[in-house]
């Protein structure tokens, strides 16, 4: 049977016709769905785990102990678990485990622009990467077969577009699950220096291995149209090619991005004119051609940038000017995205704003606090980097900067790394305050359970972290709870946390106005009070709008969360039911 599927779901699918039976992962745009596809299938333990490297343990933990395991990241969720990545290639794997990557060229969604298959080759590990959904099922059923084949973990690698773009999908029956025997074999998974030494030559004759399979591999496949023009491409840039220049071109299809198959490259390259190399962002597969000694033409006319289009790689193949956009944009308006009506994010960095606060910041949906009107936070780097930089930087600058600088870190965010840079800032004896923003759900990512909702993947009432002892326990004694939408109260928690000279922790408790159990009753009308201060625009609540010099509140947008009400000195506002 066919069926369209998105390219994360082709994945989950994949896993599951492998007979994987245990996902974990942390989510991360652009691959969350594969673990909430995954989840779908009842046979399948899933898990988010508090990070990625907890995810990727658990998963080598599962595939040690014979059961085929899933773990599932974004590029830069690669970097948290780096660390086992690195050492799971030592140890080799039992049962097969697939480590599933979405990178996101042109930053639709993250904080930077790295290229994933630099891993592949730094942790020795073989890397695939498909180009539509089709392939995301069927590589995934391959990698699991290449991971017991060569023992080691695989590398399934998307990007943006194959991960988020439906195509079709064979369906085939699921093999039964894998359970291989689990046996103790310290000199293959203790890795202390004497065993390390000799898996390290493991390691390079697997490298080896997988460089001579690489060859052979249908995975890697020559398209030949008769054209001395030839396109070396792997994944989404082998469609835009196919699409820019069809029968025009012969094709090098890379299905394995790692190792790359040496001979195939410098045949392929002797036998034509011209070989463009089509990749976004780094000229991973350019260079290893160039240092085989092949003439290649890379990002001497591609960016290393963005993404590729369609348009742009015939331009530049075809040397004819690039088609003209029938509207700028393709017509479609900029949509720069804005926390939500009734955000409770919104509260809190309307009090920072007017408190003046340097604030170091973190990810998740209040990264938006950086935007105008709110414009309050002055740094954002990764997850977790909020608390141990308003550390470095209060520590840099004095105590007295202790009064005027905060953190921001969401739940989920505070979990996933935030707490043991707040151990760090009690531990230095440090200052500053830690504002943590519970929403009740990692929001950003589109609404997953985290150790403190009290909630698993599968919904089930699960224990609960309860953020307050846990600040507590790791030596902060000043830890308050507040409500971000009672702006006094919470300013007031703000003002006197900062006055104190040693770390203080305010929790910002309000659940994200999208959740299922969060009802706002009423919409909120401005009245003739108004005295057009302004004030209540600066929240910059998306449902408030000026016409004629006026604030209005649009109907449409607004859902009645009440925090103009509290905000508006005058009590000019009021909700519609109460008037
Ligand atoms: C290392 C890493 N993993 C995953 C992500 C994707 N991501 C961005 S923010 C976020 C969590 C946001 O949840 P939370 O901290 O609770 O804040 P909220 O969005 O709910 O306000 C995640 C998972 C990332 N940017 N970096």
């Amino acid at each position: 049977m066919k069926k369209l599927l998105l390219g994360n779901a082709a994945v989950a699918r994949g896993a599951y016709e492998a007979g994987a039976r245990f996902v974990s992962s942390y989510p991360g745009t652009p691959s969350t769905e594969i673990t909430e596809e995954c989840v779908k299938f009842p046979e399948i333990w899933c898990e988010w785990a508090p990070n990625e490297k907890v995810a990727c343990e658990a998963s080598i933990g599962a595939a040690i102990a014979g059961t085929r395991a899933l773990t599932c990241c974004k590029h830069v969720g690669l970097n948290v678990m780096a660390d086992p990545v690195f050492t799971a290639s030592y140890t080799g794997v039992n049962a097969g485990l697939v480590i599933a990557v979405a990178d996101d060229p042109g930053m639709h969604s993250s904080q930077n622009e790295q290229d994933s298959r630099h891993y592949a080759k730094a942790a020795k590990l073989p890397m695939l990467e498909p180009s539509d959904s089709g392939e995301c099922r069927d590589f995934t059923v391959l990698a699991y077969e290449l991971s017991e084949r060569f023992d080691t973990p695989v590398f399934l690698r998307l990007t943006t577009r194959v991960a988020h773009s439906q195509s079709l999908v064979e369906l085939k029956e699921p093999a039964e699950p894998v359970k291989k025997p689990y046996v103790k074999d310290p000199a293959k998974y203790v890795m202390v220096p004497a065993n390390a030494v000799k898996r390290h030559v493991v390691v390079e004759d697997r490298t080896a291995a997988l460089a001579a399979y690489a060859e052979e591999t249908p995975l890697n496949r020559v398209e030949n149209n008769g054209s001395k023009t030839g396109v070396i491409a792997a994944g989404i840039t082998w469609d835009y090619a196919k699409e820019a220049l069809g029968d025009s071109a012969d094709y090098l299809k890379l299905g394995m991005v790692y190792p790359l198959p040496e001979k195939k490259i410098l045949d392929f390259c002797a036998a034509h004119e011209t070989v463009y190399v089509l990749e976004e962002l780094d000229p991973f597969i350019e260079e290893f051609c160039k240092a085989a000694g092949a003439k290649v033409i890379g990002k001497e006319a591609f960016s290393l940038l963005g993404e590729y289009t369609v348009n742009g790689i015939r331009s530049v193949v075809t040397g004819e000017a690039p088609e003209a956009p029938a509207v700028e944009n393709g017509g479609i308006p900029v949509r720069p995205p804005v926390m939500c009506p009734g955000c409770p994010h919104r509260g809190t960095f309307f009090v920072l704003k007017k408190l003046g606060l340097t604030v170091a910041g973190d990810i998740g949906c209040y990264t938006l606090g950086a935007a105008p009107p709110l414009a309050s936070i002055d740094t954002t780097v990764c997850m977790g980097a909020s608390v141990s930089a308003a550390h470095g930087m209060i520590k840099a600058l004095g105590p007295e900067a202790a009064k005027k600088t905060v953190s921001v870190i969401g739940d989920s965010t505070f979990i996933h790394s935030g707490i043991t840079g707040l151990i760090n800032t009690v531990y230095n004896k440090g200052a500053g305050t830690v504002i943590i923003l519970d929403n009740s759900i990692t929001g950003m990512t589109g609404h997953q359970d985290n150790p403190t909702t009290g909630r698993t993947i599968r919904g089930e009432a699960t224990k609960q972290v309860d953020l307050a002892a846990l600040c507590k326990a790791v030596g902060v004694d000043d830890v308050q709870v507040a409500d971000p939408f009672d702006v006094k109260a919470f300013e007031q928690a703000v003002r006197r946390a900062a006055e104190n000279p040693e770390v203080s922790v305010v929790i910002a408790q309000r659940p994200c106005a999208l959740l299922k159990g969060v009802k706002y009753t009423g919409r909120a009308r401005i009245t003739d009070r108004c005295r057009t201060c302004g004030l209540c625009l600066k929240a910059g609540c998306p449902a408030i709008a000026v016409k004629d010099g006026k604030p209005v509140v649009d109907p449409a947008q607004c859902n009645g969360c009440g925090l103009c009400v509290n905000i508006c000195p005058f009590g000019a506002i009021e909700k519609e039911e109460e008037a």
